[in-house]
């Protein structure tokens, strides 16, 4: 027998070629020896540091399984196992990343003309642009669909749009170069590429969010639009409605079903080595106790389960047979499962939980963001309803 191994009980490296194992090592060594050290002080002080996506894209992270354009070109199962290993440190951190990937990137992969590609790829790619994705509104989050922001000819510009509205909880923008904003345009949604450096005093301004209750390693804010003018080369010329955002969101909800399993695969192996050296009652370790061996013995299970869920996903989607419902169902379930459990481990922690050098509590305030961004799980039950029924029931 191979024997069990409780870091990966059912053996899902198995299923992954040379390649991925080495983009995972490559992966895992980056995270544990550079952001590991720095998550204690980027979470109390909300300090996100820029260079941390200058530093992925020297290591290929970004857009990683985009073809060309500077990109890495791997798996989809790659870079799902990158999206694990920087979850496994913190979700805010896979958070900057996955955004700066799955959605800025991805959107003009697919939508963009081909010279914002060659003109902006290879520079997101290497982390030298920042990028971000505007879809939510202070009054539409859930139903992106009744969106306020609108972008009009400009009246004397020729070949210029202008857009007005809001976008907030938007990652990443305060430090963005380049923002991707969805827009009506007749009562159509359209895509825009805003480059910041080339916007108008007092047409935009992108102020962060503060003093958030978790993801406080990532940085979030607004993006405000006050007749902000857009090339008309800038917008996404051939997609028209949610398609063109729910695209890009493909990607990066299935990138977070990988990531929310690193996340608890973490929250697993540490409340093991505490229950293990905390000793109770006659000096017996915590372990020793079934209840104990129960929260862990159920916490791996999902692990495993979710990490193979999400493979099988990833290998679908290269293999051309991917629908998005598929994607709705593994990042409602491992976003669930990291959270119910993650919240259970603590349990074992005791009153040590409270210390942020536990590093457990904060994985519990992550994955309530984890659960609720890029559809909150009760949306995507409501997906699977209608997949299921043939009867959507939004409203
Ligand atoms: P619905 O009628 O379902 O669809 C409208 C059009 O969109 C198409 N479509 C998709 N296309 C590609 N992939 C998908 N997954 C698609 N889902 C839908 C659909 O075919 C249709 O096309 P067409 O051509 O017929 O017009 O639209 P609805 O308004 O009924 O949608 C309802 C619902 C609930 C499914 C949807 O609005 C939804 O998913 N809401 C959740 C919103 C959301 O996920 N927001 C994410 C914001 S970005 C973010 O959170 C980033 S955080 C990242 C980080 O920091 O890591
Ligand atoms: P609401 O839509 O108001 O929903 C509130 C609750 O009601 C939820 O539980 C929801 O499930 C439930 N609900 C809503 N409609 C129904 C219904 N029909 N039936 C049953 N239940 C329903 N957005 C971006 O565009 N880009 C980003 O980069 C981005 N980053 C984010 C980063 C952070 C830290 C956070 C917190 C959010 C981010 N978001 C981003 C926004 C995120 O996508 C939204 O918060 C999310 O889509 C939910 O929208 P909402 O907050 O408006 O909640």
């Amino acid at each position: 027998s191979a024997g069990f191994n409780w870091e990966d009980p059912l053996l899902s490296s198995e299923l992954y070629t040379e390649e991925e194992l080495a983009v995972q090592d490559t992966a895992r060594q980056y995270c544990q020896e550079r952001l590991l050290p720095r998550i204690l002080d980027a979470y109390r002080n909300e300090n996100y540091d820029r260079k941390i996506l200058e530093e992925m894209g020297e290591l290929g992270f970004l857009g990683a399984n985009i073809e060309g354009y500077d990109c890495a070109g791997v798996s989809t199962v790659a870079y799902g196992l990158i999206t694990k290993e920087v979850e496994r440190v913190d979700s805010g951190y896979r958070s900057g990343m996955s955004v700066q990937s799955s959605l800025a990137m991805t959107g003009i992969y697919k939508f963009g003309t081909q010279e914002l590609k060659e003109r902006l790829l290879p520079q997101l790619a290497k982390g030298k642009l920042v990028g971000c994705f505007g879809l939510t509104e202070p009054n539409h989050g859930s139903d992106p669909g009744s969106m306020e922001t609108v972008a009009k000819e400009h009246p004397t510009k020729k070949g210029y749009y202008l857009l007005s509205g809001t976008k907030t909880w938007i990652t990443n923008s305060p430090i963005a170069d380049v923002m991707i904003v969805w827009a009506k345009l007749d009562g159509k949604i359209r895509g825009f590429v805003i480059e910041r450096s080339k916007c108008p005093l007092g047409t935009l301004e992108t102020p962060a969010l503060k003093n958030k209750t978790a993801l406080r390693a990532s940085i979030t804010g607004m993006i405000q639009m006050d007749n902000c003018p857009v090339p008309a080369d800038n917008m996404f010329p051939d997609v028209e409605g949610l398609k063109g955002p729910f695209t890009c969101l493909n990607s990066a909800r299935l990138g977070i079903a990988f990531g929310a399993m690193g996340a608890l695969e973490d929250c697993i192996d540490r409340a093991r080595t505490y229950a293990l050296e905390r000793k109770q009652f006659k000096g017996k370790p915590l372990a020793r106790y079934q209840l104990v061996q129960k929260k862990l013995a159920d916490a791996a299970t999902d692990a495993a389960f979710g990490t193979l869920a999400a493979t099988q996903v990833a290998r679908l989607k290269d293999a051309g047979k991917l629908s998005p419902e598929m994607i709705s169902m593994v990042k409602r379930q491992n976003t669930d499962r990291a959270l119910a459990n993650a919240r259970i481990l603590q349990e074992i922690f005791g009153g040590n939980a409270a210390s942020d050098e536990y590093h457990i509590g904060r994985h519990v305030a992550n994955l309530f963001v984890v659960q609720t961004y890029e559809g909150q799980s009760d949306i995507h039950t409501l997906i699977l309803g209608r997949a299921i029924t043939g009867v959507q029931a939004f409203v």
